[in-house]
């Protein structure tokens, strides 16, 4: 069958890298592809680079376990992420690009009493900020998941959840490629293999990159380096809050459809979704250790599928296909960091730790209207860098699902 496919055209040009661009934008993943988008689109800046040391989507993007939601407790982070759930519902038919979202809701189970009472407070918050969800007892949870184990004879029996009807997940390689062919079609260069090895700043203003395909110049560069990101500020002479972890998923062999719903545990610690092609799409939280290797330990795959199985003894003898990791930048508040620097002109928009992929359309919109302004956008201001300095941190660990 595979031999009428043949003479496909190109999603992209593969243009060479001009000199000089209006804007940089380093890493081509989702965020950064966002970015370069909306930077076209909104704002008529098309003299762009998209500046990718691997190829486009190859970072967490493509690594991670899809999950979309906007349930967080702070006012901050619920409009950031209940800016990007809107873009979702319409980015299909915006960038003309199937990226399979799908709505088929989030459960964030409660394992305790105090759980619960979390649980409650930011079912509470979310509803006050217009976010859809509802707490649901046990036997709610056992309606929505037939196969979950709700007995009371569970380790830590399930009391309850959290359920965000509109969450869901979505296609991640979809997403990054459908944002990088709309951002070629509006003249933007998408420079694979292309790695930033420095920057050039004179008199405290960002003068373009250094990278292994010459010097590039431009006034604005935005980095978008996920778990690199610490790396990159290093070499623009200051440091950020992060480290960088390995986050393991894996993927079971095909089944048939069993759960049609998003479950996520972090008590017993684990979540699982079921993808279109029919493989369990698991993971669970960072492997403690700093580092940039993109794997993991078999410790925490172990943690992982103990939580999966108790929770869904049905799986306990389904095989697993593959297991990968990706780097993540954690901030010590589990928000991200989009902000402006101490170089003018450079600007981070980075930190999104185990949590980014839902973010990924809000996160280029307002990175977008920001590099284009020279003000940060109203929705990305609470997450500049300064709160460090002056303590306005806003705690979401608790929202963030996975323990870190
Ligand atoms: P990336 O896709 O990593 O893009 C950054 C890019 O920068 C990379 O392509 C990299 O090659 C490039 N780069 C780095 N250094 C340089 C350089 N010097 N020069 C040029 N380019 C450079 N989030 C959720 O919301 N839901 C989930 O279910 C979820 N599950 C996850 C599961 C796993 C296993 C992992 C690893 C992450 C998960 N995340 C999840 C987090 C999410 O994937 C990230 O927060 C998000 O993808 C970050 O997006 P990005 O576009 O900034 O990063
Ligand atoms: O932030 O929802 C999330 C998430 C799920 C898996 C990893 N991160």
């Amino acid at each position: 069958a595979l031999r009428h496919h043949e003479d496909w055209q190109r999603q992209w040009r593969n243009p060479t890298p001009k000199p000089r661009y209006d804007v940089i934008i380093v890493g081509g993943g989702g965020h950064g592809l966002a970015t370069a988008y909306y930077l076209a689109k909104e704002h008529g800046i098309t003299n762009v680079a998209v500046v990718e040391k691997g190829w486009l989507g190859g970072g967490n993007t493509a690594r991670n376990t899809t999950i979309v939601r906007s349930n967080y407790l702070w006012d901050e982070s619920a409009a950031l992420y209940e800016h990007a759930m809107k873009l979702w519902e319409g980015l299909s038919q915006d960038i003309n690009y199937n990226v399979m979202f799908s709505q088929r809701g989030v459960l964030n189970l409660g394992h305790t009493l105090q759980d619960m009472r979390d649980i409650q407070r930011r079912v509470n918050a979310n509803r006050l900020n217009g976010i859809d969800g509802e707490v649901l007892d046990a036997e709610g949870v056992q309606s929505l998941v037939p196969i979950m184990d709700c007995s009371k004879r569970a380790r830590y029996p399930v009391m309850g959840a959290s359920w965000q009807p509109r969450a869901g997940v979505a296609r991640h390689d979809a997403v990054a490629w459908g944002y990088a062919r709309a951002a070629d079609a509006l003249g933007v260069d998408l420079l694979q293999n292309t790695e930033v090895t420095g920057f050039k700043i004179r008199d405290g203003q960002i003068q373009g990159v250094h990278t292994n395909r010459g010097d590039i110049e431009a006034k604005t560069v935005g980095c978008v380096t996920a778990g690199n990101s610490s790396v990159l500020a290093r070499m623009a002479g200051f440091n950020l809050p992060l480290e960088s972890h390995p986050l393991q998923a894996l993927v079971s062999e095909p089944l048939k459809p069993v759960l049609d719903t998003v479950v996520m545990s972090n008590h017993v610690h684990g979540y699982i979704s079921q993808s279109d092609k029919g493989d369990l799409v698991i993971g669970a939280g960072i492997d403690g250790y700093n580092g940039y290797g993109q794997r993991g330990s078999y410790p925490t795959v172990e943690h992982t599928l103990q939580a999966i199985v108790e929770m869904f003894p049905i799986f306990s003898r389904v095989r697993m296909n593959r297991q990968w990791g990706g780097i993540v930048d954690t901030c010590p508040d589990a928000c991200p960091i989009i902000s402006k620097t101490k170089v003018k002109g450079l600007y981070f928009n980075c930190g999104w730790g185990t949590g980014g992929f839902k973010a990924t359309p809000g996160s280029g919109h307002v990175f977008a209207a920001s590099l284009a302004k020279g003000e940060m956008h109203p929705i990305a201001a609470p997450f500049s860098i300064d709160r460090f300095h002056s303590g306005a941190l806003i705690d979401e660990h608790g929202a963030a699902g996975v323990a870190h």
